[in-house]
Order: structure tokens, then C-alpha cells, then sequence
């Protein structure tokens, strides 16, 4: 994430100017990464996953949100929807996944997770045949290019993260068969894979669009 950082800030510099706020953007989302991956390193293992759990999702309410800026960059439309909603996305998720207000009694990891993935799947539409990719699509060729390599890591990269919930929130639930398929540890070793491939992915993406233009 450090190294991801680096780069994307040092072609910054050799970038057309209109793209340097997206770079700048590439390198806060892996920067804010390395910083919580500092912090989550020191968390591991001592016997608390609620701080882990806690870490992980400040992240995520900081670099969701960037990356959907870096939307916002290309295609200049439905930026307070997609925060919105990836917003809603990662507090639900949280809900479940940290056991705070479990106002659906045992249910409760389900249907925050439900609600969540209803969030999640909103974006995708946004990007797949919503507003982003209307306004991609008129763009022209190398910004729709970009929103359709942007889109396959929210549908698979992204994806990644509900597989670590099933697995972490799996105790006592109908979806317990998950735990039982990997240790809970899993969890984690597949947040950390979905990060890297996410959060480098996506400033990568840019950083082609950007460097042939
Ligand atoms: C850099 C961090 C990223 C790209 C994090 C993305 C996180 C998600 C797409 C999380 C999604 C979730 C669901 C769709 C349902 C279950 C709860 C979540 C929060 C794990």
C-alpha cells in the first residue's frame, strides 16, 4: 500500500494536468490503507477482533467514498448517490459485522448484511447502466474504457467482501456451513486480498487512462 502510495503520487508529476487530482486520489486511498494496516497489524492477534473490525471500517468509510470520487472524476455525475450509498453500504455492514445494534435479534448479522448488499448492488447498477455509465459512455472512448475496467473491480473485486462477512459473522447462524468450509481467520487474510487487489486496482486503472492522454 506504501509502495502503491509512492507511485501514484510520483506520476502525478507526469500526468496531463487534468488527471492529477484523480492520481492525487489513487495515492490518499492506498495512503489511508497503509496507515490503518499499521494500525490493524497491531491489533491482530491479541485476542480482540472488535478493534480489528473497528480499524477496518474507518478505512472503509474513508476509502470507499474516495473511490467513488475517483467515479466522480471521470464521468463528473452522481457523486452524492454513490457516497450515499456506499455510506450505507459499510455502517450496515458494520452493524452485522460488529454486533452493534442487533435490533433483529439473532437475524441481526442477516439482514444488516441484506441491507448492505442492497447498498452494494445500487452502485454496480450506477456503473453498469445507471448514471455513471450514461455519462461515461458520452465521455468518449477512453473514460468509458476506464468506467468498464472500474466496474469489473466492483462486481469482483469488491465482491471479495461479502465472502469475508459470511465467514465472520457464520457463528450460530443458517450460513454456518461458511466457518466450517475455512477457519474465521479466513476472514481477514480475504479483506487484506480484496484491499490490495481493490485499492491498487483502482489507481491503476486511472493511471492508464491517464497516462495516454
Ligand atoms: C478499500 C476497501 C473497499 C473497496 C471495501 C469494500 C467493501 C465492500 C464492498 C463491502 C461490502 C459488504 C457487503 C456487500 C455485504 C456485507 C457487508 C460488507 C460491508 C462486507
Amino acid at each position: 500500500m506504501l509502495g502503491a502510495t509512492l507511485f501514484f503520487f510520483s506520476v502525478m508529476n507526469m500526468v496531463d494536468d487534468k488527471w492529477k487530482t484523480s492520481m492525487l486520489v489513487a495515492g490518499l486511498i492506498t495512503g489511508i490503507a497503509a496507515l490503518h494496516y499499521y494500525y490493524m497489524r497491531g491489533a491482530a492477534g491479541v485476542g480482540d477482533d472488535g478493534v480489528l473490525t473497528a480499524y477496518r471500517y474507518v478505512d472503509w468509510i474513508l476509502t470507499v467514498p474516495l473511490m467513488c470520487v475517483e467515479f466522480y472524476l471521470l464521468t463528473k455525475t452522481g457523486l452524492s448517490k454513490m457516497i450515499t450509498a456506499s455510506v450505507v453500504m459499510l455502517v450496515t455492514g458494520y452493524f452485522g459485522e460488529a454486533s452493534v445494534l442487533s435490533v433483529f435479534g439473532s437475524a441481526s448479522p442477516a439482514v444488516w448484511g441484506l441491507i448492505s448488499g442492497l447498498a452494494y448492488f445500487y452502485i454496480v447498477n450506477e456503473v453498469y447502466q445507471g448514471d455513471v455509465a450514461k455519462a461515461a459512455k458520452k465521455a468518449g472512448k477512453k473514460i468509458e474504457n476506464a468506467n468498464t475496467l472500474l466496474l469489473r473491480f466492483v462486481v469482483i473485486g469488491w465482491g471479495i467482501y461479502p465472502l469475508g462477512y459470511l465467514i465472520g459473522t457464520a457463528d450460530g447462524q443458517w450460513y454456518s456451513f461458511m466457518a466450517d468450509l475455512v477457519s474465521t481467520d479466513a476472514r481477514d487474510l480475504i479483506y487484506n486480498v480484496g484491499d490490495a487487489i481493490n485499492k491498487i486496482g483502482f489507481g491503476l486503472v486511472v493511471w492508464a487512462a491517464a497516462k495516454d492522454s
